[in-house]
C-alpha cells in the first residue's frame, strides 16, 4: 500500500485524519521521543516533516531517527525547499504554490526536485498547496515571496480549489501559515469541500481541539498542527486533537 492510499484508508476509517507537523529548526532530535511516544499513544495518522526555512543540516539523519520511531505510521515530507529531501521517508508532498504568481514555486523548484525524487524512488504525492491570509505575514508568505488568497474572498479560494481539482492534484494543502494568527475559515473549507472531491489538508494556527473540530465539521480530511504542541508539553493535548478530530 502507498503512502497515499493509507492516507485515503485513514479518512474513510476515521472520518477525518491527524497529521503532527514536526520542523527539524523548532522540534529538535533530543526532544523527539517523548513527542513520538504520545502521538503513538494518540494514534496520530502521519508526521508531516519539513519548514519554509531549513537552518538544520542534517535534514536526512533528523528524518532516519524518526523512521526508528514510528512503526507503520507514515512519515511524509512537508518541504519547504529543494533541500528537503531524504529516502528515508515514506512519501513527500509534492507542492506546488497555487495560491501564487510566482513561477519558481509553481513548476520551478520541482523540476530541480523531481529527477532526485525519481533517483531516490521516493512516493510522490501531488499536492496544491494555497496559502491563505491569515493576519499577520507568515513565514511561509515572506519567503516565497507571493500574496496569499483572500480569507473572506472564498469564491477566489474555490476558482483555486477548481483548477487544482481539473489539473488533477491529488490533495490540496489549505495553509493559514506556521504560527498564523488565524486559521483558514470555515467558510472557506466548506465551499470548497462542496466544490471539489479532492482531499483537504487544513494547517496553520490550529490551538485548541475545538477549532480542528470546526476544520473537520466544515470538510477538512485532515487536520495539521505543528506549533502548538512544540509551544506546549501538556502530554494530555496531542490525545485531545486526535479525539476531537477524529470523532467530529
Ligand atoms: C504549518 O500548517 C502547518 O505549515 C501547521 O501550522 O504550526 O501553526 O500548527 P502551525
Amino acid at each position: 500500500m502507498t503512502a497515499f492510499e493509507k492516507l485515503l484508508a485513514i479518512k474513510s476509517a476515521k472520518g477525518a485524519g491527524y497529521f503532527v507537523l514536526l520542523d527539524p529548526d523548532k522540534a529538535h532530535t533530543e526532544d523527539l521521543s517523548a513527542i513520538l511516544e504520545q502521538s503513538f499513544d494518540a494514534q496520530v495518522d502521519a508526521f508531516l516533516i519539513g519548514g519554509s526555512l531549513l537552518m538544520t543540516p542534517d535534514f536526512d539523519d533528523y528524518i532516519k531517527t524518526i523512521k526508528k520511531y514510528t512503526r507503520d505510521c507514515p512519515v511524509i515530507i512537508f518541504p519547504g525547499g529543494v533541500n528537503q529531501v531524504s529516502a528515508h521517508a515514506d512519501a513527500i508532498l509534492f507542492l506546488s504554490l497555487l495560491s501564487g504568481r510566482n513561477s519558481h514555486h509553481i513548476i520551478g523548484t520541482q523540476v530541480m526536485a523531481a529527477p532526485i525524487i525519481h533517483k531516490l524512488k521516493l512516493e510522490a504525492i501531488s499536492t496544491a498547496y494555497l496559502l491563505v491570509e491569515s493576519g499577520k505575514a507568515t513565514t511561509a508568505e515572506f519567503m516565497s515571496g507571493t500574496s496569499p488568497l483572500p480569507r473572506h474572498k472564498t469564491d477566489i479560494a474555490v476558482a483555486h480549489a477548481l483548477a487544482a481539482a481539473y489539473m488533477g492534484f491529488k490533495l490540496i494543502y489549505l495553509e493559514g501559515g506556521s504560527g498564523a494568527e488565524h486559521s483558514v475559515p470555515e467558510e472557506m473549507i466548506f465551499a470548497i469541500s462542496q466544490a471539489v472531491d479532492v482531499p483537504l489538508i487544513v494547517g496553520g494556527g490550529i490551538r485548541t481541539p475545538e477549532e480542528a473540530a470546526k476544520k473537520v465539521a466544515a470538510g477538512a480530511s485532515f487536520v495539521v498542527t505543528g506549533n502548538i504542541l512544540e509551544s506546549n508539553n501538556d502530554p494530555r493535548l496531542i490525545k485531545e486533537f486526535a479525539s476531537a478530530i477524529h470523532n467530529s
